[in-house]
């Protein structure tokens, strides 16, 4: 058991994006492939000597081969410590929540997220910091640096360990302790929610349904909401996780969970349903006959939040990723309380949740969390709402309603134009870009452009700038258009184009999404001349 060192040479493209690397899992599968991103993330951290690691996955195909890589080369690196979720599963909030609880120096989550998982499929590896949120972009930066000069990395010569049984195995100098995934993180839980409520709820006949969609949040939700709170068997679906998510995409919105939407929608379906993906972060919340946007959940938490134990004391600040709608910035207002704007992903709200600047996080793509992990959480959502559901003794569709009919309606969707050729993606952003200081004023399909810009981000806490994060195009009275390209997208490029307008109270807060939306969709295809220049006739997914 004494590390030796190998040679290797530097693999292209090994650049972190929204949430990690992400690939085809062939391309991990590729001969040092892990080696070389794991050797450059442990050096770009200055080393692993004496440090402890969080280490688990979302349980996808070569999770399993992945984790016995990265705990070779950390006990081969010097590190002291690593904690794994047994059979090498980890949601990706338990994770976060375990390198903040065990004071963990930082974690490597394997996962891919909502991408579908499989031999031909995607397969994903990111590193999160002490904080147990994604490390932020000067880290991604240093370990993208040094893939490309990378010429060695630190091993052992040992069999695969026995990651199934609970307890403490040596593996060469380093401890790996074999931790269940879902206690600590049930424990967390309990301490922010009123499960005696919920369960009362419950226990009265509220029906609920939980779509873990076969990926990582299965074991979780059984124990919560079955186990914990009283839910009848069966109230968790696809509960068990697959290595291929039983070859379905884990990524829960309404086209890809739409079982569980055709559930809600249809006679004698449950009171409350929802869908989490791949890792455990993202959330889907549905109603008997209703869809919550996740902006719209995301501004309905926010304003409700105090109901819940763990938030009583009420909220420091809201923040949301640009693209989001800004329904939430109207519930801070009234509340009087902090409001940020940040890039897409969640790396960028750990420094305000460090700060106490912000307690509740949210984006458009059905991510949602708080202060108490420094990752986006589905099940915390999910109780969340039940806790306040427990406590206003009404539908979800009523405390939507009544949240539109106070503070208005942000009519909100996203159209995305999946595995486009890159270079045509690039000249509809490009194209955009280059139009931009003349858009002001310019009328476009019954809509004037107020301004147009590209968003960049200057964060509060540390000073940092980052650029280039997605053009905006705001209209006259209010509504707005903006169009980004994906960062985890592992075939060609996604362009997402996120749509907003804004109805007050006392407007109509009843028309169907997309019809509110389609002047917006048809000025932007007038300023962009996406649809022609890709040769897409509509997007692929609408959420
Ligand atoms: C997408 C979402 C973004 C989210 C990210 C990771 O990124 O838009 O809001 O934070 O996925 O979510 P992009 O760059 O493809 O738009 V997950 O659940 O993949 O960790
Ligand atoms: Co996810």
């Amino acid at each position: 058991t004494t590390p030796v060192t190998r040679e290797i040479t530097p693999f292209d493209g090994q650049k972190p994006g929204t949430s990690g690397l992400r690939k085809k899992t062939k391309v991990f599968m590729l001969d040092g492939y892990v080696e070389a991103f794991v050797q450059s993330i442990f050096d770009a951290i200055e080393g692993c000597e004496g440090k402890t690691f969080v280490v688990g996955g979302d349980g996808r195909y070569f999770n399993a081969e992945a984790i016995q890589t990265i705990l070779r080369m950390a006990a081969a690196n010097g590190a002291a410590r690593c904690i794994v979720g047994q059979g090498g599963l980890l949601s990706t909030p338990a994770a976060s929540n375990l390198i903040r609880q065990r004071e963990a120096n930082g974690g490597l989550i394997l996962s891919a997220s909502h991408n579908p998982g499989g031999i031909d499929e995607d397969f994903g590896l990111k590193y999160n910091t002490a904080n147990g949120g994604p490390a932020p972009e000067s880290v991604t930066e240093r370990i993208f640096e040094n893939t490309k000069t990378i010429s060695r990395y630190m091993t052992l010569e040992t069999p695969d360990l026995d990651l199934s049984a609970l307890g403490e195995v040596a593996l060469g100098d380093m401890v790996v302790e074999v931790v269940d995934p879902v206690t600590d993180y049930a424990a967390l839980m309990e301490t922010l929610f009123d499960f005696d409520a919920i369960r009362a709820l419950i226990a009265g006949g509220f029906a609920v349904k939980f779509d873990a969609m076969h990926a990582v949040t299965g074991p979780y939700a059984h124990e919560i909401l079955e186990n914990r709170l009283g839910a009848p068997k069966g109230t968790v679906l696809n509960g068990e996780p697959k290595v291929d998510f039983g070859k379905g995409h884990p990524d829960p919105n309404p086209i890809w969970a739409k079982p569980l939407v055709d559930m809600v929608m249809s006679e004698g379906g449950p009171d409350f349903a929802a869908a989490s993906d791949g890792d455990g972060d993202r959330n889907m919340i549905l109603g008997k006959g209703v869809y919550v946007t996740p902006s719209d959940s995301l501004a309905v938490l926010a304003a409700n939040a105090h109901l819940a134990p763990g938030y009583k004391r009420g909220l420091a600040g809201v923040a949301r990723s640009m693209p989001t709608s800004r329904a939430a910035d109207r519930v801070a207002e009234k509340l009087e309380i902090g409001c940020y704007e940040t890039p897409t992903g969640w790396k960028f709200f750990g420094n305000l949740l460090d700060a106490g600047k912000a307690t509740l996080c949210g984006e458009e793509s059905a991510g949602t969390g708080s202060d108490h992990v420094r990752e986006k959480d589905g099940l915390w959502a999910v109780l969340l709402w039940l806790n306040v559901l427990a406590v206003r003794k009404m539908s979800v569709g009523d405390i939507l309603l009544d949240h539109w009919q106070t503070y208005g309606r942000n009519y909100y969707s996203r159209h995305d134009y999946e595995a486009v050729e890159t270079d045509k993606a690039n000249a509809v952003v490009d194209g955009l870009v280059a139009r931009l200081g003349d858009l002001a004023g310019t009328e476009v399909a019954g809509l004037t452009v107020e301004e147009a810009d590209q968003f960049s981000y200057l964060d509060p806490v540390d000073g940092s700038v980052s650029e280039k994060q997605g053009v905006r195009m705001m209209f006259r009275g209010g509504s707005r258009a903006v169009l980004r390209l994906s960062g985890t997208g592992t075939e060609g490029a996604t362009i997402r184009v996120y749509l907003e307008r804004y109805m007050p109270a006392e407007g109509d807060l009843q028309i169907e999404t997309q019809a509110a939306l389609a002047e917006i969709v048809q000025a932007v295809e007038e300023l962009t001349q996406l649809r022609e220049k890709t040769g897409r006739a509509e997007p692929d997914v609408m959420t």
